[in-house]
């Protein structure tokens, strides 16, 4: 009998304890979830089969939390304006860079040839003209271009690559590392092997595009004019306090500054002889 009562008296111990943290009577209230409103692609185009080497055109909205399309953005010269469309093969083989015009409505609407098939991350770098708002976000989707995948493993680290005719020449460097804010170096020639003066494109005389090997992540600074309006630093975004410069013909001076450790591709890209060269390095950041 005594046994009993013990354990009796331990059951409504417990159940006092749980009515005290739940309120007594009524249960626990649950908080109704909704989800988060955000910024998101509508509406992205094409939803039917893409084949590799025919032009194909991309269109979409970003929605806005309220869900009316975003129609203002930054304008100007300079990167830091309107949306990038940054289109990379899974494996990092391949990239499309491109900054679509905002149309009426704020469609945008930019035609595109992928170069073969595979999974491709569609990623849109927007920089809206939003009062309070952050200075910049990235939306992601995909694009399957039909056919037969073959992914190519990156290639090791190499400072000098040849691409159409032009010498880039990565000058030794300290390691890499993670969250360490640093200075990479890249001299280039042309076929003649002269140091070509670069020219803005998409607002810089330089991109440097990076994507982590499998995850993806993404991560762009820029070189910039002297005095260019909206490329230096944006506030509250890290990555923008390192803006690269081209102090003389032939050299680009690149800002890292990675948030994680692994192998990263860099894609660099000038406008050189009129026309986009992109030179990919592979990177390896130290944690
Ligand atoms: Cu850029």
């Amino acid at each position: 009998m005594r046994t009993t009562r013990l354990k009796t008296a331990v059951v409504v111990t417990a159940a006092l304890s749980l009515a005290g943290c739940g309120g007594a009577g009524s249960g626990l209230t649950v908080p109704q979830v909704v989800p988060a409103k955000v910024f998101s692609l509508a509406g992205f185009q094409p939803q039917t089969a893409v084949r590799a080497g025919q032009p194909v055109t991309i269109s979409f909205t970003v929605a806005q939390p309220n869900g009316r399309p975003l129609t203002r953005y930054k304008t100007g010269a300079g990167p830091h304006t309107g949306v990038h469309l940054i289109i990379v093969r899974d494996d990092l083989a391949y990239i499309i860079h491109q900054h679509p015009p905002v149309g009426p409505n704020g469609l945008l609407r930019q035609t595109v040839t992928f170069p073969a098939p595979g999974p491709y991350r569609v990623l849109v770098d927007v920089y809206p003209n939003l009062p309070g708002g952050q200075p910049n976000f990235q939306l992601f989707t995909t694009v399957n271009v039909s056919g037969a995948y073959h992914p190519r493993p990156l290639p090791a680290f190499a400072p000098n690559l040849v691409v159409d005719g032009y010498h880039f020449r990565m000058q030794p460097h300290a390691a890499l590392h993670a969250i360490q804010a640093q200075f990479i170096v890249v001299n280039v020639t042309d076929p003649r092997g002269h140091k070509p003066t670069f020219v803005p494109w998409f607002g810089a005389l330089a991109h440097a595009i990076f994507f982590h090997q499998g995850s993806l992540d993404y991560f762009h600074t820029h070189i910039c004019a002297p005095n260019a309006p909206n490329c230096g630093a944006l506030p509250g975004v890290a990555s923008s306090r390192i803006s690269g410069t081209s102090t003389a013909p032939g050299k680009l001076t690149i800002g890292v500054l990675l948030p994680e450790s692994g192998t990263w591709r860099l894609f660099l890209q000038a406008k050189l002889g009129g026309r986009i060269v992109t030179a990919p390095y592979t990177l390896q950041v130290a944690s």
